[in-house]
């Protein structure tokens, strides 16, 4: 059982003060920052399987899991012996390391869409380079990206984006020239309709979609039965690149991302979270005969000095092993199941109106009668009940996403206790909303 006493957070109010004044907003990414939820941000003292104690000495159970990366708990004993172990060898090398060898054989035999794959350093730079391979690759310079996805803060995705853009209300953000994104061309996800007559009024001028193939970045929202086959077929009639941005359901929905799941194949895959184990790693993956395009094989430039560093390869590698172990999968999802359908009755039995779920070990609910289908239907949702929410289950000592504009994250450290603690502190919150 987790301990929850009464929230003090001297400790992290102190520190998060001082952290104001020597860094934006006091954080080193926005969404930290609790603005959208309110109240003092948490600051974390150490991590352990599904746990979470801050310098306060309260412990949660974590549901973000530093955002996906910690699929198999926090501060797994294997990684860690893994890294202690490279450790020894050196943190970078700046050449090339058989570790890489071994991390990009396992992604390749593990995603379907995946011939070869790069190594970057996150996954805004995954996504970064794999829209310049679209565009080299395809001699066009339009770009379909999908309102409420996320795709990191590159300039040209700065456009109706989600995550932390959404969490902050932001129209898109100031420093962006209109003439870079001027080729980004945008759609509401799940409308199948306005893709095409994108595609109508810029005839093999696109270089490709791309897309995440189950939001995160806007809350959890599922794709619509035959969007993504949908996408599939526009792109290939049209000559342009159907791209999976998979940094956030890479290895997260099934072994092999959202395009096992769903049995769909994009031409390109960006991943990123777990495949570092919460070491600084993003990738980008796909055809052969489209990455062969990338320097020094072809003439499209992208480089980077930590990129493919022995220490995120070994956390990488030891990661993925964990997670073929016989039944991973079917421990999140069934994990997963249990606590989403009980938040859901929860809230339900307590009068709220919510509706949610989960795709294997990644979760999502709003405060909105629902279906929610894309960014706008989300952003209808009851956004002032959610923070309330937020807030109500920190104080129980329950570590949730601090944006309606987030998804959630099992991992397989979590027990039945943690999710029977899980739903009676949200039986105890959602009773006083
Ligand atoms: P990073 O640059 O943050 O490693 O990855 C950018 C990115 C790209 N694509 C998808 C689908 C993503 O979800 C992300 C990053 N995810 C957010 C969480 N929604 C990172 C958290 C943060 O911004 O602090």
């Amino acid at each position: 059982m987790v301990s929850t006493t009464s929230l003090t957070t001297t400790q992290s109010e102190e520190i998060f003060a001082a952290a104001q004044n020597l860094m934006p907003g006091g954080v080193n990414s926005p969404v930290r920052a609790f603005k959208s939820v309110g109240g003092q941000p948490i600051v974390f003292d150490r991590v352990k399987g599904a746990y979470i104690w801050d310098v306060d000495g309260n412990q949660f159970i974590d549901y973000v899991g530093t955002w996906g990366p910690a699929i198999c708990g926090h501060t797994h004993p294997e990684v860690i012996q893994a890294l202690s172990t490279a450790l020894a060898k050196g943190t970078s090398f700046g050449a090339p390391c058989q570790l890489e060898n071994v991390l990009a054989e396992m992604v390749i035999k593990a995603v379907p869409s995946i011939e070869m794959v790069r190594f970057v350093n996150s996954g805004t730079e995954a996504c970064m380079a794999v829209l310049r391979l679209m565009r080299a690759f395809t001699g066009r310079d339009k770009v379909v990206k999908f309102e409420g996805c996320y795709h990191g803060h590159a300039d040209m995705f700065l456009v109706k984006a989600g995550s932390g853009v959404a969490t902050l209300g932001l129209p898109d953000s100031p420093g962006v020239p209109k003439s870079v994104t001027s080729h980004t061309l945008t759609a509401p996800f799940n409308d199948l309709e306005a893709v095409k007559t994108l595609f109508a009024e810029n005839r093999h001028e696109i270089a490709g979609v791309i897309l995440e193939p189950v939001v995160g970045n806007a809350g959890f929202i599922p794709p619509a039965p035959g969007f993504l086959e949908g996408l599939r077929e526009i792109t290939q009639a049209d000559g342009a690149l159907l791209v999976f941005d998979e940094v956030m359901t890479g290895f997260r929905l099934a072994y092999g991302g959202a395009q096992e799941k769903f049995n769909v194949t994009p031409d390109l895959t960006t991943l990123g979270k777990i495949i570092g184990g919460g070491l600084p790693v993003g990738a980008y993956g796909g055809k052969r005969d489209i990455m062969e395009r990338v320097a020094p094989a072809g003439p499209m430039y992208q480089a980077g000095t930590l990129s493919g560093n022995p220490l995120a390869m070994t956390a990488g590698i030891k990661t993925l092993e964990l997670l073929q172990r016989p039944g991973a999968y079917e421990q999140l999802e069934k994990m997963t199941k249990q606590l989403i359908e009980g938040l859901l009755e929860a809230a339900k039995e307590t009068g709220h109106t919510v509706c949610g779920g989960n795709i294997s070990g990644m979760f999502g609910m709003f405060f909105a009668a629902g279906p929610v289908h894309n960014y706008e239907d989300a952003k209808k949702s009851d956004l002032s009940k959610f923070s309330r929410y937020h807030r109500g289950m920190l104080e129980q000592g329950i570590y949730l996403a601090p944006s309606q504009f987030e998804a959630g994250f099992m991992s397989l450290a979590h027990t039945e206790a943690d999710i029977e603690q899980t739903l009676a502190a949200a039986r105890t919150v959602l009773s006083d909303l």
